[in-house]
C-alpha cells in the first residue's frame, strides 16, 4: 500500500484534499478519504440579521451557484412567513435559476472536466497537467480545444442572460422576499429568447455531441466510479404556483433501482464524528442543527458535516435528478454523470423557451408583505450539483438559526459514526491508479461529481 494526498484537487470550486491508499499490487484505490479544507461560518454570521438579508448574504457562499441559494433563502423565508409569490415571480425566478444551470454544466464539462481527457496545447491553462491515458487523436482534441474557448463565449452568454431578469450575476439582487425585483418587459423577453437560442443550438450542436465522443472514447468510465447509487434530489423548477409538479421532480431511489420513493425531511441527519464541529452537535436534523468549530478534534479530518437520510449516504446532482425523473437510468458511474449532466442542460434550455411565453406581462411580480416576527421555513430546490436546502428559524424578527445543507456537503461528506464512508468516498474505491505519480483515474471521479467545497464547508 502507499497513501497519496492530492491537494489541492484542482479544476473544481474551493479547496479539497483527496487522501487515497494505494494497492500497489494491482494498481487500485484500496479506500479513500475527502477531506474540506476550509472553514466558512456562514451560519454563524448571519445570526441575529434581518432574515430578509439572508437571500443576499447566502449568495456570497458561492460564485458558481449564488442563485440556487437565493432560491433556497427565499422559499425559506417565504415558508417562515406562510408566503407564496405572484406567479410571475416564480417563472422570473426558474428563467434566472436556469441561467445559472446552463452556465455551471458547461462551464463544468469544458472548463473543469474536461481538460482531465485531453492533452491540450503545451500553454496555460492546459499546463502543467497529467499525460497518462490521453486518449483522443489530434484532429479530436483540437476539436475540443476549440469548443472549450468557445464555451468560454456560451458561459458568458448565460450570465448576461440571467442578468436580462436578475439584474447582475453572479449575485443577482432580484430575488427578494415577496418575489423578484424586474419589472418584464416584451424587449427583455426577446432580447432573453435570442441569448437562450444562442446557447441552446451549443448545448446541442456541440456539448452533447463532445459528451456522447467522450463516452464512447473513454467507455470504461461506464464501470468507474459507481459509489453507493443512492440517488436524492429535492426537485426544481415549479411549473405551477406551490410546486406540486416540478420540470425536475422531488424523491430518492437506493441502489439505483427503478423504484422512486418519497423525501421525508425528518429523516435527515448531519453526523460530526469524523468532522472539525463538536460532537455534542452530531445526529441533529438540519431543523436543529448548530456550527460549532473544533479544529482540533482528534478524529476529524473535514469541514463537512456528514448529511445522512435514514442512516444512509446519498449521492445527489444531474444524475440523481435525471433517474429520479425517470429521464435517464443507464447507470451510476463516472460516465453516466457526464450523459445525464448533459442531457439535463439540454432538457432545461428547452424548457426556459416554454417559460419565456409565460410571463404576464400586465400582472405583478412581487407583492409587499411583512417579516414575521417569530416562524421558521425550509427552502428546497436543486443547485447544479444537487438537493439544496436551507433551514431558517425567526425570532424578534431576526434570524435566530440558519443552517444549510449543500450538494456536495451529500457527495463528499467524509465518514459517519458508524464508520461508513461518503458517496465519493466510496466512488473512489476499486477505482483504477495505475501510475502513482499521474493519478488521472482520480482525479475524474472525483471531477464527475462536479464538487464545490465553498458551498460544502459549513
Ligand atoms: Ni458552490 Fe453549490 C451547487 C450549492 S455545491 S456550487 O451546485 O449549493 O454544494
Amino acid at each position: 500500500m502507499s497513501r497519496i494526498v492530492l491537494d489541492p484537487v484542482t479544476r473544481l470550486e474551493g479547496h479539497l484534499q483527496v487522501t487515497v491508499e494505494r494497492n500497489d499490487q494491482n494498481g487500485t484505490v484500496a479506500s479513500a478519504q475527502s477531506s474540506g479544507m476550509m472553514f466558512r461560518g456562514f451560519e454563524i454570521l448571519l445570526q441575529g440579521k434581518d432574515p430578509r438579508d439572508a437571500v443576499h448574504i447566502t449568495q456570497r457562499i458561492c460564485g458558481v451557484c449564488p442563485v440556487n441559494h437565493a432560491m433556497a433563502s427565499v422559499l425559506a423565508m417565504e415558508a417562515a412567513a406562510g408566503f407564496q409569490a405572484p406567479d410571475n415571480a416564480r417563472i422570473i425566478r426558474n428563467l434566472i435559476l436556469g441561467a445559472d444551470f446552463l452556465h455551471s454544466h458547461i462551464l463544468h464539462f469544458y472548463h473543469l472536466a474536461l481538460p482531465s481527457y485531453i492533452q491540450g496545447p503545451a500553454m496555460p491553462p492546459w499546463t502543467p497537467t497529467y499525460t497518462a491515458d490521453m486518449r483522443f487523436n489530434a484532429t479530436q482534441t483540437q476539436a475540443l480545444v476549440n469548443h472549450y474557448v468557445q464555451a468560454l463565449a456560451v458561459r458568458r452568454q448565460a450570465h448576461e442572460m440571467g442578468a436580462i431578469l436578475g439584474g447582475k450575476l453572479p449575485h443577482t439582487n432580484a430575488y427578494e422576499f415577496g418575489g423578484v425585483t424586474v419589472v418584464p418587459d416584451a424587449s427583455l423577453i426577446s432580447r432573453f429568447a435570442a441569448y437562450l437560442n444562442q446557447i441552446i443550438a451549443f448545448v446541442d450542436g456541440t456539448y452533447l455531441p463532445d459528451v456522447t465522443l467522450l463516452a464512447q472514447v473513454y467507455g470504461d468510465y461506464f464501470n468507474i466510479g459507481r459509489g453507493y447509487g443512492n440517488l436524492l434530489a429535492f426537485g426544481v423548477f415549479d411549473l405551477n404556483a406551490g410546486g406540486s409538479s416540478k420540470l425536475l421532480a422531488r424523491g430518492r431511489v437506493a441502489n439505483a433501482s427503478g423504484s422512486v420513493q418519497s423525501v421525508d425531511l425528518n429523516s435527515i441527519v448531519e453526523q460530526t464524528d469524523y468532522s472539525w464541529y463538536t460532537d455534542s452537535t452530531s445526529g441533529l436534523n438540519p431543523s436543529q442543527g448548530q456550527t460549532i468549530p473544533s479544529p482540533d478534534k482528534a478524529n476529524g479530518y473535514s469541514w463537512l458535516k456528514a448529511p445522512r437520510y435514514s442512516g444512509v449516504p446519498y449521492e445527489t446532482g444531474a444524475l440523481a435528478r435525471m433517474w429520479v425523473n425517470g429521464d435517464y437510468r443507464r447507470g451510476v458511474s463516472v460516465m453516466d454523470r457526464h450523459v445525464a449532466r448533459a442531457q439535463e442542460t439540454s432538457k432545461i434550455a428547452h424548457a426556459m423557451s416554454s417559460w419565456l411565453g409565460q410571463i404576464n406581462l400586465s400582472a405583478s411580480s412581487y407583492t409587499q408583505t411583512a417579516v414575521p416576527t417569530s416562524g421558521s421555513g425550509v427552502g428546497l430546490t436543486e443547485a447544479p450539483r444537487g438537493a439544496l436546502g436551507h433551514w431558517l428559524r425567526i425570532s424578534n424578527r431576526a434570524i435566530a438559526t440558519y443552517q444549510i445543507l449543500t450538494p456536495t456537503c451529500w457527495n463528499c461528506s467524509p465518514k459517519d459514526g458508524a464508520g461508513v464512508a461518503g458517496p465519493l468516498e466510496k466512488a473512489l474505491e476499486g477505482a483504477p491508479m495505475s501510475d502513482a505519480a499521474q493519478p488521472v483515474e482520480v482525479l475524474r471521479v472525483v471531477q464527475s461529481f462536479d464538487p464545490c467545497l465553498s458551498c460544502a464547508v459549513h
